[in-house]
């Protein structure tokens, strides 16, 4: 467009704003009360708090799906380079505050509602938390979306619209049951259908070769298709107008399928038939761990990967003819390797659909993808057995060994004949039980391979992908993980953040969070000090009683709030946490009566959920509730010390807690979390850290200094060596000891934690639990130490908050767009 007629543009849409939805009191609670009796079809006059929300949810959904147009409108006409995120999972938690917050209308809702007689605060409750993944990997994707719109990128999500979520986790007598989680069973306001945006996913079915151009080639004949369906869920920036998309896709029949079994007459049949298609879309696996050859998530997978790329390729062609323009076009950013098939489908639209050449086709590969790797050991590398890969995608087996031919015939060349090297870097995994490798898949494609934090970095380039890193040293880059200031902050601590702001003289760092280092030449200011601990004791408060309708545990507020919540794995070393809590149990319990009064008194919070077929995290769980149980029941101990286990940790639960702790646990044996992001968003809300120097740890620790937070335990390069050590290896009496008693039944079931405590005994302790434990002491003992001094814990929270800039994924999020995606802002014009 011309600069006059760009200009006219401009103006005419200007002046359409009138008609945009306002946010003064009166036209909301008009909005509300007309979703009440339209869209809810309930009576104005009565109508109960779901109602209300579901009402409020509509009306705050009119508000985004305007500035969702616009955007949308805005990307087209501009045109720029695209980023698309594919990830299989997102832990988006409740839209409601979060969608607010970030319009910028939550006060001027919670007017409205209060002068309809409602709070806002008990309507956010109402709603379920949109859990479509496992853990950190997933809040990563939600955390990262909310920074890709604030920052104005031009940008779109892509996921799977899973029917049941993350299970439901229910404890009964202390163990974990899983019940399903079917979310959308109170409807979802914060999605649109698009029923005319539906694309065609085939599996199965044979490669046949036909004659083209005067030569062979091979085209893929495929046996079943089944239909995807898109949901939208508008995603808000804060402070901007940008609103993007988060796009989901669901699995429906398709008609495709079905002349055949009409014909055969059982019509019965054949439409209960059709209904096995949604299955593919329908759950969630619950495992954050790896998930070896299943059918059913091979087929999510390449049902994801399919129908994004179908309307990537889509959105490509309206507005270009050649896709050597593609990668100008297109960034494709692999969230772990789950939808690297991705990389395989692209090579072959563009080769047995459109025709391109093989080299051309490669080339355009080769310029688009990015992958970021969340793991850190070899065996977690997800695998896919070739036998099933050759019945469900014939032709992407093909197109995967073609690949892997090129590749090999030209490491062949750069390293020479050392199969051994040769074999380890392969794309094919020969064996018994032949598979594909998708880690090795991933970097041989990716122009790009990112860790999740600097040592998680150093160890893919050191161990896991050592042989690519010395092919390709340039691919290798790292980008911390971080996480958004505007859920973990503004939604869930609305007293901090008003503090903050107060005493910053602005708000801006909600959307630049290096700012809050400004509060540094406070941290010793009185005035802050008790502004500072009014908001804490409110926020602890708020948590007390919530473990109270939980678990009927009363807790004392002026006690230690100590934290770990996050999934139950053996190497986040949950049964370090607790063994020590037994300890100190142990210790009161052996203490003179008087001597208890120096016991700084802690309320021990545990919280998590543990894969169904994970026996021995189950067994944790089972320990934690075995052992508050008895805790909890003895005078002798009574206020100086608690136990509590928070069911059904969540999104919505996180926000509820981590605003109320004062220590958290991070204590992964060095070298086994890639990165962690529960620990930033303890840090930014004034919480102090209990860690080992391990994954992000190490990068905090260079932010706010080893003096402000307790430290313990083996260091990464410590670790391989004290393994060496087996059976040799030195472990503390107390250790012994407290182990001894969880295995001679103190707490009961003894016959049940019998493999638990086999897994820490002396040449067995992988996780090296034993050989932490005195250190691990120690940190305690120097909290509880730093507790007595409120002044200086203070001062040491304060600058735990003032220090935790550099971990929002504002920051993460440019450093993508920067040095890895080639993308730039593209700001609505409002
Ligand atoms: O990804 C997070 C990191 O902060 C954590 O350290 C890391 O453990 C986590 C298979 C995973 N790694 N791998 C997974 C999730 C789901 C699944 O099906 C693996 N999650 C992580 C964000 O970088």
């Amino acid at each position: 467009l011309g600069l006059g007629e760009e200009r006219a543009k401009v103006d005419r849409m200007f002046g359409l704003m009138d008609q945009f939805l306002k946010n003064d009191p009166i036209t909301l609670q008009n909005d509300i009360l007309r979703h009440v009796e339209y869209t809810v079809a309930r009576s104005r006059f009565s109508f109960d708090d779901f109602e209300a929300y579901q009402a409020l949810a509509h009306s705050v959904r009119d508000r985004l799906i305007e500035r969702w147009h616009d955007t949308q409108v805005h990307f087209k006409r501009k045109d720029p380079k695209r980023i698309y995120f594919l990830s299989l999972e997102y832990l988006m938690g409740r839209f409601l505050s979060n969608s607010v917050i970030n319009l910028g209308i939550r006060d001027q809702y919670a007017d409205a509602l209060s002068q309809l007689g409602f709070e806002f605060e008990v309507l956010a409750e109402q709603e379920g938390d949109a859990a479509l993944g496992n853990g950190g990997l997933a809040r990563l994707s939600a955390c990262q979306i909310d920074s890709l719109a604030t920052l104005d990128y031009p940008a779109l999500g892509y996921g799977l619209r899973y029917q049941y979520g993350l299970y439901r986790q229910v404890i009964l007598d202390g163990y974990q049951h899983e019940q399903p989680y079917y979310w959308l069973n109170f409807g979802n306001p914060w999605e649109i259908e698009r029923i005319h945006v539906t694309y065609p996913v085939k599996f199965y079915g044979t490669v046949e070769e036909e004659d083209f151009n005067g030569g062979k080639r091979q085209v893929w004949v495929p046996k079943e298709t089944v239909e995807a369906v898109a949901y939208d869920n508008p995603i808000p920036g804060y402070g901007t107008r940008n609103t993007i998309t988060l796009r989901l896709w669901a699995a429906k029949p398709s008609d495709q399928n079905d002349m055949e079994s009409y014909n055969t007459g059982d019509y019965i049949d054949a439409v209960v038939n059709r209904r096995t298609a949604e299955t593919i879309s329908s759950i969630l696996y619950p495992d954050d761990r790896s998930h070896q050859g299943k059918e059913l998530r091979l087929k999510q997978q390449y049902f994801f990967v399919s129908a994004s790329l179908q309307d990537i390729i889509r959105r490509f062609k309206d507005a270009h003819s050649n896709f050597d323009d593609f990668p100008e076009k297109v960034a494709l950013q692999l969230n772990d390797t789950h939808p690297s098939l991705a990389i395989v489908e692209v090579m072959r639209v563009l080769i047995d659909e459109e025709h391109l050449s093989w080299s051309r086709a490669w080339d355009i590969v080769c310029k688009i993808f990015s992958f970021t790797t969340h793991t850190v050991l070899p065996e977690g590398l997800e695998k896919i057995p070739v036998d099933l890969l050759e019945s469900l995608l014939p032709r992407h087996l093909q197109i995967i060994y073609d690949i892997n031919f090129n590749f090999i015939e030209k490491l062949k060349k750069r390293i020479g004949l050392d199969y051994d090297r040769l074999s380890r870097m392969s794309i094919v995994e020969e064996g018994a039980a032949k598979s594909i490798r998708m880690a090795n898949l991933s970097i041989v494609c990716s122009h790009t391979v990112n860790g999740v934090s600097k040592i998680h970095a150093e160890l893919l380039k050191t161990r896991v992908f050592k042989d690519f890193y010395e092919l390709w040293p340039h691919k290798f880059h790292y980008k911390t993980n971080g996480v958004t200031q505007r859920r973990w902050i503004v939604v869930s601590n609305p007293s901090l953040c008003a503090l903050i702001s107060k005493w910053l003289g602005t708000e801006a760092w909600i959307r630049n969070l290096d700012l809050l280092a400004g509060l540094q030449e406070y941290a010793t200011n009185a005035d802050l000090h008790q502004e500072w601990k009014m908001v804490r004791k409110v926020n602890k408060m708020r948590l007390a009683e919530y473990i109270e309708t939980m678990s009927g545990v009363k807790v004392s507020v002026d006690a230690m709030f100590d934290v770990q919540i996050k999934r139950i794995h053996e190497y986040k070393r949950q049964f370090l946490n607790i063994l020590g809590i037994i300890h100190r149990y142990d210790c009161i319990k052996n203490m003179e009566k008087n001597d208890r009064r120096n016991v700084v008194p802690r309320v021990c919070i545990i919280g998590g959920k543990a894969a169904p077929g994970y026996e021995i995290a189950k067994k944790i769980i089972k320990l934690c509730h075995a052992v508050a149980e008895k805790i909890n029941n003895d005078p002798d101990v009574d206020d100086l010390l608690k136990l509590v286990f928070i069911p059904d940790y969540n999104v919505s639960v996180a926000e509820l807690v981590i605003p109320g702790a004062d220590l958290s646990q991070h204590i992964s044996t060095a070298g086994h979390e890639a990165s962690g992001t529960g620990s930033m968003k303890f840090l930014m809300n004034g919480c102090l850290l209990l860690a080992t120097a391990d994954g992000s740890t190490i990068e905090i620790i260079e932010e706010i200094g080893a003096d402000n937070m307790f430290l313990f335990g083996a260091k990464v390069n410590e670790v391989p060596v004290l393994r060496e050590k087996g059976p040799a290896l030195k472990v503390p009496l107390q250790f012994a000891r407290v182990v001894r008693m969880v295995r001679n039944g103190y707490f009961g079931f003894e016959d049940y934690f019998k493999s638990l405590c086999d897994s820490v005994e002396v040449g067995n302790d992988f996780y090296l639990l034993g050989s932490d434990f005195e250190s691990y002491l120690e940190a305690q003992a120097a909290a509880d130490m730093a507790f007595v001094d409120q002044e200086k814990w203070t001062q040491m929270s304060i600058l735990s908050m003032a220090g935790s800039g550099r971990f929002s994924s504002d920051r993460t999020i440019e450093e993508y767009a920067e040095k890895t995606w080639g993308i730039e802002p593209c700001r609505c014009p409002f």
